[in-house]
Formats: C-alpha cells, sequence, structure tokens
C-alpha cells in the first residue's frame, strides 16, 4: 500500500507517479464513487472514465440507475455517462474508487463481490479517508475530487475536452460552493481556470446549481427556512426535514444536497446542522462548521466523517429521538471551542 503525502500538495500541480502509472497500467477499469453521489463524485468517476477510453482503455462507471439527482441528470446526458452490469467487469485489472472515504460508502452494487481479487486505487479529499486502497492519494486540501483528477489528466497528458472540463468544473463548482467556501486555494482557481480556457460551460454549471430548482425542491427549501432553529447562545443553527416533508414535496433522498446552507447562512453561528430523514427511520445528519469551526469530531461521535468543514452521519432513529441527542452533543462541541465572538442575529 502506498499513501502520498507530500507536505507541499495545496500546491502541487502533478498526480504521484505510482498512481499515473497504474493508471498507465490498466487495461480494464471499473470507476466508482460514493453512494448518493454529489457533483464531484459524479464528475471525477465520469471524467476518469471517458479519460481512460479515450486512452484506449476498457472502462466501466458504477452508477446504479435511480441514484443520480435530477439536478444532476444534465452532466449524465452532457457527457453520456453510461452505468456498467456487474456482468461486464469480470476482467477488470483495476478499480478506481473517486470521493469515497470508506470501502463500506462505495456505490458498488454488487459489482465488488466479482472484483474480490482487483486492486484498488483511492483519490479523494475527504480527511477521514480510510486508505483502503492499495494505492491511495488522499488530498485534504484539495477543494474537490475533481481537483485532483484534473491533475491526473494533465500529468497524463490527456487532452481535456469541452465535455471533460464542464464536468470537472461542475464537481469543482459544486464543493466549493461557487468558490466561495474555505477550500478555494489559488490552485482551486487555477484548475477552475484551466477548465474554463479549456471550454467548461461555465454558465450553464451555474444555472444548473444555483438556479434550477423544481418546484418540490424549492418547496422543500421554504420548509427548511421554516424549520430552522438557533441556540441560545447564537452557535448553533439547525432545521430537519421529515420523510413526509420529502414525500410531499415530490422530492427524494437523492435531493438532499445543499440545504444546510440555510441554517448555515445565518451570521455568527459556528456550526450548522440539516437533519434529514430521506427514508422512514433513517436520519441523516450535515454537519457545516463556519469560521474555521471542524465539524469531523462531532460527526465522528456519530460513526460519521467527511471534511472539516462538511461532514456527515446516518443514525437509525426518529427525528423526535434524534435530534435532542445530537443537539445537545452539537451545544457541548460548540461550548468547548470558545467563547461566540459575534451576537446572535436571532433566537427561536
Ligand atoms: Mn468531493
Amino acid at each position: 500500500m502506498t499513501t502520498s503525502s507530500d507536505p507541499d500538495i495545496s500546491s502541487a500541480t502533478a498526480a504521484p507517479p505510482d498512481i499515473c502509472a497504474a493508471l498507465r497500467a490498466a487495461q480494464e477499469v471499473v470507476l466508482m464513487s460514493h453512494v448518493t453521489p454529489d457533483a464531484d463524485a459524479l464528475a471525477s468517476a465520469g471524467a476518469l472514465w471517458l479519460a481512460l477510453r479515450e486512452m484506449g482503455k476498457r472502462a466501466h462507471l458504477v452508477m446504479p440507475a435511480g441514484t443520480v439527482s435530477r439536478r444532476l441528470e444534465y452532466l449524465v446526458r452532457l457527457a453520456d455517462l453510461r452505468p456498467a452490469h456487474a456482468d461486464d467487469v469480470r476482467a477488470a485489472d483495476l478499480i478506481v474508487a473517486l470521493d469515497t472515504a470508506k470501502e463500506k460508502r462505495l456505490s458498488d452494487h454488487g459489482h465488488l463481490a466479482v472484483l474480490t481479487r482487483v486492486p484498488v486505487m483511492n483519490i479523494d479529499h475527504h480527511a477521514t479517508n480510510t486508505n483502503f486502497g492499495r494505492w491511495n492519494w488522499i488530498v485534504p486540501q484539495a477543494s474537490s475530487t475533481s481537483e485532483l483528477v484534473y491533475l491526473i489528466l494533465r500529468s497524463l497528458g490527456c487532452a481535456v475536452s469541452p465535455v471533460l472540463a464542464t464536468l470537472l468544473y461542475a464537481g469543482l463548482h459544486t464543493d466549493t460552493q461557487g468558490f466561495s467556501l474555505s477550500n478555494t486555494t489559488p490552485r482551486s482557481l487555477q484548475v477552475g481556470h484551466d477548465l474554463a480556457a479549456a471550454g467548461a460551460r461555465v454558465a450553464e454549471v451555474c444555472e444548473r446549481m444555483h438556479r434550477s430548482r423544481s418546484r418540490g425542491e424549492f418547496e422543500l427549501m421554504r420548509i427548511v427556512y421554516d424549520n430552522t432553529r438557533v441556540s441560545e447562545d447564537g452557535r448553533v443553527a439547525w432545521s430537519h426535514v421529515t420523510h413526509d416533508d420529502i414525500v410531499r414535496t415530490g422530492c427524494t433522498a437523492a435531493d438532499i444536497d445543499d440545504q444546510v446552507e440555510i441554517p448555515r447562512s445565518i451570521e455568527g453561528i459556528t456550526l450548522a446542522i440539516l437533519f434529514s430523514e430521506g427514508e422512514p427511520g433513517k436520519i441523516r445528519m450535515n454537519f457545516r462548521g463556519e469560521g474555521g469551526t471542524s465539524v469531523l469530531a462531532l460527526a465522528s461521535e456519530f460513526g460519521g466523517g467527511g471534511h472539516h468543514a462538511a461532514a456527515g452521519a446516518r443514525l437509525s432513529g426518529s427525528l423526535d429521538e434524534i435530534m435532542p441527542r445530537v443537539l445537545a452533543a452539537a451545544a457541548t462541541y460548540a461550548a468547548n471551542l470558545g467563547v461566540a465572538t459575534v451576537a446572535p442575529a436571532c433566537t427561536h
């Protein structure tokens, strides 16, 4: 197992040689990302799938039907991403896992069962990645896995077509919330520039991400606003949506994505949490940290993980039971971070 940990990786402009060599040597590659793929997961896997095929390799994209949210379907159409069946992948000699912190989070849908002896390459930017691959390129300072895939394509000398550029730009744009989060670095901006110069459809990505909500998604946002509460000390803001809310608005669990940005947008908070009951009795928590607050330790108290500023966890149970428990832990966690420096804007 190799693990690349170049201290200067945040400004690196190339992928590690062992990663490039293994990709060059592979003949038939299976690409996977995490369950309920977001734009970065879909784009990084899709872009590498396109590039490897362009290099003359057989490549298979694991993208189970029904797992892509409505808002991301345009990427599937744009790049003509086609999912592989488990039967197609038996001859693969390499699995590449993208944007996935833990092996059990892989959206494998039975594919791994037929690939037990195939080595895994693990490319990711989650701080909690468990280094489950034979090759591991984990860069928590990277804005997105798409940023890393861009560096790979450049190192391999792949041409970046406008379609490839659009995919990667969508991953970059989404994981940086439109270049507005603390992971917006000189390198992520540089990669964004390079992708735009390569023909990425920047305006379309922005429109799809920010101005293409269905009426149902909009109604769900209204519920998130309505249910937003702020702790008395102003440090923690949270909201929730029930399974009934999701169904009633015509949405699905796949549509729960960035709604945590609603409680997060309140001035002075250090922690934001969205509780969503995507399936009855299954509660997902999205945690966000503001002002340099890491939410990783809080998420890991509940078996979750992710990034310092954005993490998640899942628990079985009811909202009535789970919310007070998690909020109590969040209050303690926030109190231990120190005194809030900005007065709360409002208290519910
Ligand atoms: Mn990502």
